[in-house]
């Protein structure tokens, strides 16, 4: 590839939104940062420049109520438009929660249109599972809305509420929600700067994320940073996390790896080499940036996890 590639980010639904928003703090190195709603008020309370209303007809700016059909309706509504403005990119990276009615109606929608006119665009889906006590009825929501994002994705990342709160949970709830933000924009903004600089070694392009997407769809992403006194700890804390994934089924790693200068390649070897051990991989991608800050930083990506809703 002559060009870097084009890389957009779109937030469907609040949550989507709320994501999205974080991620326009970190200043993330991509073409394209959007937010998406069906709902005026909850859209213009975010600060970002690129900001869309689907469906002004259909729910009237007021939020598709939990509705899924509402949601899918919104986005037909506004189709065209809104796939005219997501056309023209390599990777399109979008972001939502399910269980209501705008990020499962609608995202859906606008992942099959993009795919229609640009079948080589990559599309990374992020979608947060609701929480156990929202109950049943909205399970059931996320599970459709799931099946029909796997349909229209290449990779699909699963976010589960519940496992954030046993990770975070003696946070104020919405620190601990923030916490899934967090190490959703570490590891965005690691794989969005590994694809379209030459800042990590070795160089790790869109067609690596393609072939991890052989392995299964349904991936989990998860950081885990020390300072370079306790680098030695890494392993255990990423065992301790994996602990709370079902992750028997984990095929594939994407990890990116952030250190000093003084960080030996014989240690960056040695901590690829315990995540990919321990979980028995069959393909491993890796690549390593250096960093001035003392702190060693691990961010991945496991591809083919099972998904349970
Ligand atoms: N981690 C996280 N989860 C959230 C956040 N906001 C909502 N959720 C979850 O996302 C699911 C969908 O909620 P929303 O994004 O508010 O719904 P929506 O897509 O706007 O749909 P409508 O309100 O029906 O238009 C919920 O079941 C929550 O569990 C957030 O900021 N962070
Ligand atoms: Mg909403």
């Amino acid at each position: 590839m002559l060009r870097k590639p084009k890389i957009a980010v779109i937030g469907v639904g609040n949550c989507g939104c709320n994501i999205v928003t974080s991620l326009a703090e970190t200043r993330l190195n991509v073409d394209k940062l959007m937010a998406i709603n069906t709902d005026t008020l909850s859209l213009f309370s975010f600060p970002l420049h690129d900001r869309f209303l689907v469906g002004k007809t259909v729910t009237f700016g007021l939020g598709a109520g939990g509705d899924v059909v509402k949601g899918r309706e919104a986005a037909i509504e506004s189709l065209d438009e809104l796939i005219n403005d997501l056309v023209y990119f390599d990777v399109l990276i979008a972001i939502c929660g399910l269980g209501k009615g705008t990020g499962g109606g609608a995202t859906p929608v606008i992942l099959k249109g993009v795919g229609k006119r640009n079948p080589n665009c990559f599309r990374l889906t992020v979608t947060v599972l609701p929480f156990r006590f929202e109950g049943g009825y909205r399970a059931d929501l996320a599970r459709t809305s799931l099946s029909e994002i796997e349909e229209n994705s290449e990779l699909v990342v699963l976010v589960k509420n519940d496992d954030i709160a046993s990770v975070y949970g003696v946070l104020p709830s919405r620190y601990a929600l923030a916490c899934a933000d967090t190490y959703l924009s570490v590891f965005l903004k690691a794989l969005t700067l590994s694809l379209t600089t030459g800042d990590y070694i070795p160089r790790l392009g869109v067609e690596d994320l393609r072939s991890l997407s052989d392995l299964g769809k349904f991936c989990l992403v998860d950081y885990v940073s020390v300072k370079l006194e306790n680098l030695n700890i890494i392993p255990e804390l990423i065992l301790h996390k994996l602990e709370i994934y079902d992750v028997n089924s984990l095929k594939g790693v994407l990890a990116l790896l952030e250190g000093p200068a003084e960080l030996p390649y014989s240690n960056v070897k040695g901590l690829i080499e315990a995540l990919a051990s321990r979980l028995s991989l069959e393909r491993v991608y890796w690549s390593f940036k250096q960093v001035k800050a003392n702190l060693v930083k691990l961010s991945y990506l496991g591809a083919g996890v099972k998904p349970s809703v």
